[in-house]
């Protein structure tokens, strides 16, 4: 059975490196039998939680490219939540309303998609805190926090000088920064220039975020580094603490067909960043400050609108010109994961086309730097002798290693992609102990706490590239899969399986008792220019062609519910506020054949407007999406659009009763000149 799943797996690495021979091996329908050694009643106990009763931890995985986070409770593996953060999602209305707009909005334009890689939880003292995720944008470089007293994407930040933000948003141990390295190298500044120059012209950057005082994200300074791919990164911590690894691949500096031409060199580079000198070379002037255009979208907590700012430089720093910044270690050979032990010590380079682990120790490292036990120098960086560096090899006989995380007792546990297994070694004399296989072709790998100085360690997850046969088939594009295993004991244990939303490439996790209150909008704090805070504040105004609409929604009605006076060629804001007191009842808003956003979904407390320009006259219906109460099928109302030019005065009114009226001279500082008629026409 084994063998098949490991066939399977290399079939499809084969595509990926380009040995189309392998694929004899595969065939398309995979039989339906495979199980794991796991006992089925006795894993579903472990995993029941009862109805009624909540689960232990949460979970984070991320949605790669659907560009959102998902929230899982474990052990049962039930989805709790998808949080929107780079990706438009009508679920929530994120990004089609006025006041979430703005959060996707970057120098390149309005971006609504992402493809979300790595949630980061943040940490003090190395541990996770309980307060805020972080996760980058792949495609379009950008850091997103999310506020997990809301589970809600407050802030986005855009990184210049980048190109595929992919080893990021990894955080340091005190929560000072997170980083963002770019994959793809572009000239520095980018500009137009021959791409066959890329040896001469193309550079990296490893980017310093400050991000320990939500909404103040900003990049503190960039290193500015050879023309390689930048993998992914993990920051020291205990001994290593105040360092920063990441690896590369490409040390060929190829510009095509990478997956040949970026596989020639047997061994590529962990970079080792000492960004205490960074910051003490930043202070000292040696950093160069460099015209940027990025953008900075902060979600305000009060007035729920998101703001951009535009930022216009950010400080460079060459390694040139600030010693002992930077080393490079030798790491077999296109190393993908970097993963670093919880004390600190160890260094896990998981070379993705080698046979071995390459572990580093720090210790070793110190001493090869202050012996100058170099092999070369590169651009200016030394790099390290392999020997001089080297804790151990973990061999495994395990193909395509990827990822490690760590239990807190002593064992490290690799993902293989191309044999499809996890392999459970120990630190110190890096003997295997234990393998279990994953279906299929796993990518990450999550311990609780497991990239931290405190691994919770009980339960692991395994992210799967490839989900085959393990559920009822849906065509060729299926969700991608997870696998939950009990870490326990020597042995691990596959207890569940469930499938994701979109790619899960990493997750994290912490007990449920670390997330501490859930945050509510009260109405009397809503400071958005167009909230209402009763029925009898709403109203309507018109500023020329544009018509602004204040709504309240409340069990069972909109006030007001009928709408005259719009003309083709009017573009309508329809400025909704919950006013319920309630913390959980929740109101949507549609307008019939809407080309301009989604619904609207808001909380108690809150307002978002739905920007609607009507292409044709008519009676278009409007009514709440979200099923509030009993009388939520009666939750609804009309407006009239009529010709253009038409003189059908404007007015808002629920029944008979003129909503508004004096009132709406007032509505809005930016709101003044709006004619404004009471009654029906
Ligand atoms: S990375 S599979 Cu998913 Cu962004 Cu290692
Ligand atoms: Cu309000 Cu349904």
């Amino acid at each position: 059975m084994r063998i098949t799943a490991r066939m399977m797996a290399s079939a499809t690495l084969a595509i990926a490196i380009g040995m189309p021979g392998l694929l004899v091996a595969c065939h398309p329908s995979a039989p339906a039998t495979l199980t794991s050694a796991v006992s089925g009643a006795n894993a579903a106990a472990r995993v029941y939680v009862p109805p009624g009763q909540k689960d232990e931890l949460y979970a984070f995985l991320s949605g790669g490219f659907s560009g959102q986070v998902s929230v899982y409770g474990l052990p049962s593996g039930r989805l709790l939540k998808v949080i929107p953060v780079f990706s438009q999602d009508p679920q929530e209305g994120w990004g089609y309303d006025e006041e979430t707009k703005p959060m996707l909005q970057t120098s390149f334009g309005f971006v609504p998609w992402d493809d979300a890689h790595h949630p980061e939880l943040s940490q003090t003292n190395g541990v996770p805190n309980g307060k805020w995720l972080f996760i980058n944008g792949n495609n379009t470089p950008r850091i997103a926090r999310i506020d997990l007293a809301q589970f809600k994407t407050e802030e986005i930040l855009q990184i210049p000088n980048s190109a595929g933000n992919h080893s990021s948003p990894f955080t340091t141990p005190d929560g000072k920064y997170v980083v963002a390295g770019t994959r793809f190298s572009v000239p520095v500044p980018n500009r137009d220039t021959t791409i066959a120059s890329y040896a001469q012209t193309f550079k990296g950057t490893l980017t310093f975020v400050r991000a320990d005082e939500p909404g103040k994200m900003a990049i503190a300074f960039q290193i500015l580094v050879p023309g390689f791919d930048y993998d992914l990164g993990h920051a020291g911590k205990g001994v290593s603490d105040g360092w920063f690894f990441f690896t590369t691949y490409n040390t060929e500096q190829a510009h095509t067909k990478l997956e040949v031409n970026a596989s020639q060199n047997d061994k590529d580079f962990i970079a080792a960043i000492n960004y205490r000198r960074a910051e003490a070379c930043v202070a000292a002037g040696k950093g160069t400050i460099m015209p940027a255009s990025y953008d900075h979208n902060v979600l305000d907590e009060h007035s729920n609108t998101a703001h951009v700012e535009r930022k216009t430089s950010v400080t460079v720093l060459e390694p040139s010109r600030c010693d002992g910044l930077m080393y490079f270690l030798p790491t077999p050979k296109s190393p993908h994961g970097v993963d670093v032990d919880p004390s600190g010590e160890y260094i896990v380079g998981n070379g993705k086309l080698s046979a071995v682990i390459a572990v580093h120790s720090f210790t070793k490292m110190q001493q090869a730097i202050a012996s100058k036990s170099f092999d070369k120098i590169v651009d200016g960086i030394p790099v390290l002798k392999y020997e001089s560096v080297l804790a151990g090899e973990v061999k495994s006989s395990g193909l395509g290693p990827l990822h490690t995380e760590f239990d807190g007792k002593g064992y490290a546990y690799t993902s293989f992609f191309i044999s499809s297994e996890i392999v459970k070694w120990k630190l110190g004399t890096w003997e295997v102990v234990d393998r279990t296989p994953t279906y299929y072709a796993i990518g990450h790998l999550m311990i609780p706490g497991g990239d931290s100085r405190a691994p919770w360690g009980k339960y692991m997850l395994a992210l799967n590239k490839i989900t085959k046969d393990r559920y009822l088939p849906t065509g060729p594009i299926m969700d991608q899969s997870a696998q939950l295993y009990d870490i326990s004991g020597p042995k691990m244990q596959l207890l569940l399986d469930f499938p994701t939303i979109g790619e899960p490439h990493y997750a994290q996790a912490l007990p449920a008792s670390l997330i501490h209150s859930v945050k509510f909008n009260t109405l009397s704090e809503n400071a958005n220019p167009w909230a209402v805070k009763t029925e009898a504040e709403g109203g309507i105004s018109r500023q020329g062609k544009a018509v602004h609409v204040k709504m309240a929604a409340i069990r069972s009605h909109f006030s007001p519910d009928n709408i005259d006076g719009i003309t083709v060629g009017d573009t309508v804001y329809f400025h909704l506020t919950n006013i319920e007191q309630d913390w959980d009842i929740v109101h949507g808003f549609a307008v019939l054949g809407n080309t301009d956003a989604a619904e609207l979904i808001l909380a108690p407390g809150e307002t978002r407007t739905l920007k609607w320009i009507p292409r044709a006259s008519g009676i278009f219906p409007f009514y709440c999406t979200d099923f509030c109460s009993a009388l939520h099928q009666e939750m609804q109302g009309y407006v009239r659009v009529s010709p253009a030019g038409s003189t059908v005065a404007l007015s808002a009114t629920i029944g008979d009763r003129p909503v508004g009226g004096d009132r709406m001279a007032g509505m809005h500082p930016a709101a003044t000149g709006g004619a404004a008629a009471r009654g029906h026409q």
